[in-house]
């Protein structure tokens, strides 16, 4: 096992993998910014090491003074979190070009996974379901492009390869409007990820976003762990996740997870993975892969029992990766509140002080926060201060323990969502279970 590993990310997730390594004997090294120099998880490291100023690009994304952290503080393994340079296939290569150990996947699989042609490629070779669509890239012909789109049936919709997360898309609902749109997204393409290359799906128009939780290691042994429904979600940032997914047929889960598993001993994949899957009329459309721990891991350790971070640890340091899929037993039913320092109806952000901190507790409650009673939150970085995670026998009890920790919940000085988070609670739909990736944005449209 290691003896020492270098966090190379901030907030609750390095204290979360700070926690991790501690449970499991391992020194930590951080590396924080001048901004979060007073960070708890900074103080509570055995080591500490400033690698630049408050913007992200000359601290977090600072390679070259994250290596060279690694190197000054004889760390063995990088953790990268998520975000960051946490799916930065060239990160992942120095890191191992320099000798240590980066926690996730080989370098290979992050930059297959990134060119989302060429994810679904592989995907389609395992046996994971897709979104009917173009097969590959879309060529340069116009005639040959309005063929494909003829083919799959409008509306389609146009994605970057380089893309992903929501960034890079259009969608085409006439065969008037295509091609300029494949242009438009073509050149958008080029400049923001240095790659033209397009493809086109069906739209799907109301569909859930679920996802599935993998870990492997690297070889033969691969198995799935649930999955997360992350439907809640407004522009692309993800508001509420729980697992299980409500309503889903568990035969049908067990059959797309068992592909996933398959898929990643077929890639050789290593570490933790989650497989992005868009859900309608009860089929499952793979999207894409991340290649990364996510925000919504708790989500899936309370209902698994198994602790996600330090199974990429174990996994990283090459220790035999015992867990069976027939160890894997699901139980309960939790759910996820991303608690962001931002204006509760214009989320703009809201950094600042926190003059008074009170989270909430008992059964059944999770706190991931790095924030305390008088923490600052730097205007420079996201603006999640706080994940509570509330674990139950069943959906209802998650809810019932969700709506009274939200109750307890005191957070002054800078505003919270967390009025959105108590009316969506309150939400006779959102209660029912099984609404859309639509469903919040509409909600706020129709908001006085
Ligand atoms: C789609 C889609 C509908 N049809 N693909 C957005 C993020 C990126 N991961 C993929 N996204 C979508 N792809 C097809 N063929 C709708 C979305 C989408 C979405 C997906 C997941 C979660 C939230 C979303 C919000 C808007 C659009």
């Amino acid at each position: 096992m290691f003896e020492k590993i270098l966090i190379a990310n901030r907030g609750e997730i390095a204290l979360r993998i700070q926690r991790a390594c501690r449970e499991l004997g391992i020194k930590t090294v951080v590396v924080h910014s001048e901004a979060d120099r007073e960070a708890k998880y900074v103080r509570l490291a055995d080591e500490s090491v400033c690698i630049g100023p408050a913007p992200s690009r000359e601290s977090y994304l600072n390679m070259p003074a994250i290596i060279s952290a690694a190197e000054v503080t004889d760390s063995e393994a990088i953790h990268p979190g998520y975000g960051f340079l946490s799916e930065n296939a060239d990160f992942a290569d120095r890191v191992e070009k320099s000798g240590f150990v980066f926690i996730g996947p080989r370098p290979d699989t992050i930059r297959l996974m990134g060119d989302k042609v060429s994810a679904k490629r592989a995907m389609i070779e395992a046996g994971v379901p897709v979104v009917p669509g173009s097969e590959g890239a879309l060529p340069d012909d116009p005639q040959e492009i309005i063929r494909v789109a003829r083919e799959v049936g409008y509306p389609v919709i146009i994605k970057a390869a380089g893309g992903g997360g929501g960034r890079g898309m259009r969608v085409v609902y006439t065969e008037a409007a295509l091609l300029n749109a494949v242009t438009m997204t073509r050149s958008e393409a080029g400049a923001a990820f240095n790659n033209p290359e397009v493809y086109m799906e069906k739209f799907l128009e109301n569909p859930r976003h679920i996802e599935i939780q993998v870990l492997a290691d690297g070889g033969r042994n691969a198995v799935w762990l649930g999955e997360r429904d992350c439907s809640m979600q407004r522009r692309h940032q993800k508001v509420i996740e729980e697992a299980p997914a409500p309503g889903v047929a568990r035969r049908l889960i067990e059959r797309i997870g068992d592909r996933c598993a398959d898929a990643c001993r077929k890639m050789g994949y290593r570490g933790a993975g989650t497989f992005e899957f868009l859900y309608e009329s009860g089929e499952f459309y793979f999207i894409e892969m991340n290649t990364r721990i996510q925000v919504e891991h708790p989500v899936t350790e309370l209902i698994t029992g198994i602790d996600l971070v330090q199974q990429q640890i174990l996994i990283a340091a090459g220790e035999k990766f015992a867990l069976r899929q027939r160890d894997v037993a699901f139980k309960g039913h939790a759910i996820e509140c991303r608690i962001n320092a931002e204006d509760p109806f214009r989320f703009v952000p809201s950094p600042g002080r926190i003059t008074n901190w009170h989270t909430p507790g008992g059964p059944g409650v999770r706190i991931d926060s790095h924030a305390f009673n008088g923490y600052f939150v730097p205007p420079n970085y996201d603006s999640m201060i706080a994940k509570v995670i509330t674990y139950g026998d069943t959906r209802d009890q998650a809810l019932a323990r969700m709506r009274i920790a939200l109750s307890e919940m005191v957070v002054e000085g800078i505003s919270t969502n967390i009025p959105l988070h108590r009316e969506l609670l309150q939400d006779a739909r959102f209660i029912e279970g099984g609404t859309s990736i639509h469903y919040l944005e509409n909600k706020l449209a129709q908001r006085p």
